[in-house]
């Protein structure tokens, strides 16, 4: 019935029929600063986990170690969970106490 044509219908789709999309949610990995974690290493763990190249890892590193913290990258929930494990991982294997951290964008 409602799909027929009708006089003072607009003959739009039924708005029940209409999806809403959701696009998924992003997400900050943050970087915090501390006050013993080489900053060699960090730059090795923004080139390796985050794929910056040496550059921006530097000024990724040099913002975070002047500021406290900085965002490294902005992800999927599933992503930006596995990076903040890898650099845990990393600072603990290493017995430095960086820690990394997510933030809904
Ligand atoms: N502040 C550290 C140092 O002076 C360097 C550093 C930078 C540590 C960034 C952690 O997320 C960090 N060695």
């Amino acid at each position: 019935m409602s799909e027929e044509y009708e006089p003072g219908n607009d003959n739009q789709i039924d708005t029940e029929d209409q999806q809403k999309i959701e696009l998924p949610k992003k997400y900050k990995v943050i970087l915090h600063n501390d006050d013993y974690t080489p900053m060699e290493f960090v730059i090795e763990i923004l080139i390796d986990i985050f794929k910056k190249d040496e550059m921006t890892a530097t000024n990724i590193m040099l913002n975070v170690h002047n500021l406290g913290q900085g965002v490294c990258g902005i992800y999927t929930y599933e992503i930006a969970e596995t990076k903040v494990a890898r650099v845990m991982d990393m600072a603990q294997q290493h017995e430095y106490p960086l820690k990394a951290s997510m933030e809904v964008e």
